[in-house]
């Protein structure tokens, strides 16, 4: 594990990205439950996902900048959308009106910068007919454990040498029925130097504490956004200051634990200019401070 982790270690900071058909309305990644949108009118908005050509290229390139070393990307949130050429279901952006593997796009992007790359997978899904009834219905949960192991294992095969798996919401089941141990292992089959997180229930190999700096026994990582939604929120102006991200980077680092800091790029793919001001200026500073 130590071998695994020493990269992540030393690179401190990365970059989060909420991106998804949430991203069209901007209300957030949750707005599918939260307005109550039925399946089929929120399957419509894959019809308008149509990101800028190039839009990965310039989350990596802003990135750089700004002094990150990895990037998490959200191949699929729980709208249930995938962001790549996924053989499990035709909803995806490959198979839809984009016609292009969003997740392709972003890998390349990332190496293109000399940046690691992370995939973020949402187990819990909302648009997955199995998604909610594989609680209390055994095939629905045999049909719905094996689209999840089939798509990290497509992710994890398809897409060349990943760094870190990070694992969302497990949601309605235990590691048991989701038979994380074997998650697992298949995970570590296919990327022997991967690292994953601990949201599929069980500790893997870093925690995740939330809008919080924590100093936990062990490696940690902090994700933050810029402003209050990780998904773009049209009318959310509460941008955190670059001195505040500044402050919480650096008593992550000092803790010895890392920093993920979200983007939520709208419809497009682009990034809202004012996180874009401020991850510039925070890469600033970290020149200026010499510890770029
Ligand atoms: C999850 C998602 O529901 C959310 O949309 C976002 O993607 C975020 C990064 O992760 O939300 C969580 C997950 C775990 C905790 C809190 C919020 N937690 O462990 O405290």
């Amino acid at each position: 594990r130590e071998r695994r982790m020493r990269w992540w270690h030393d690179a401190k900071f990365g970059m989060f990205i909420h991106y998804g058909l949430y991203s069209l309305i901007g209300h957030q990644e949750w707005v599918m439950e939260s307005e109550g949108i039925p399946i089929p009118d929120y399957e419509k908005l894959a019809r308008h996902f149509m990101p800028k050509p190039g839009a990965a290229r310039e989350w990596a390139r802003l990135a750089k900048r700004a002094g990150q070393r990895y990037m998490v990307l959200t191949t699929k949130h729980h709208e249930g959308f995938c962001l790549w050429d996924t053989k499990q279901t035709d909803y995806n952006s490959a198979q839809q009106a984009a016609k292009r593997d969003i997740v392709r796009e972003f890998v390349d992007a990332a190496r293109a910068e000399g940046l690691r790359v992370g995939f973020y997978y949402s187990l819990m899904d909302w648009h997955h007919p199995d998604g909610a009834r594989c609680k209390d219905d055994p095939a629905a949960r045999d049909r719905f454990v094996a689209f999840a192991h089939a798509q990290i294992r497509e992710l994890l095969t398809h897409y060349g040498k990943i760094d870190i798996l990070w694992y969302d919401v497990d949601w309605p089941l235990t590691p048991d029925q989701w038979r994380a141990g074997d998650m697992n292992r298949m995970v570590f089959e296919l990327q022997p130097d991967i690292i994953v997180n601990n949201r599929n229930g069980l500790d893997g190999d870093f925690s995740t504490p939330e809008h919080r700096v924590a100093a936990a026994e062990r490696a940690w990582e902090t994700c933050e956004t810029m402003n209050l939604g990780w998904g773009y929120q049209r009318s959310d102006d509460e941008w955190k200051s670059t001195r505040r991200i500044v402050n919480d980077l650096t008593l992550c680092v000092q803790q010895g634990g890392n920093f993920l800091l979200n983007i939520g790029p709208q419809a497009d793919g682009t990034v809202p200019q004012a996180s874009v001001e401020t991850l510039e200026r925070v890469g600033n500073w970290l020149e200026t401070n010499g510890a770029a």
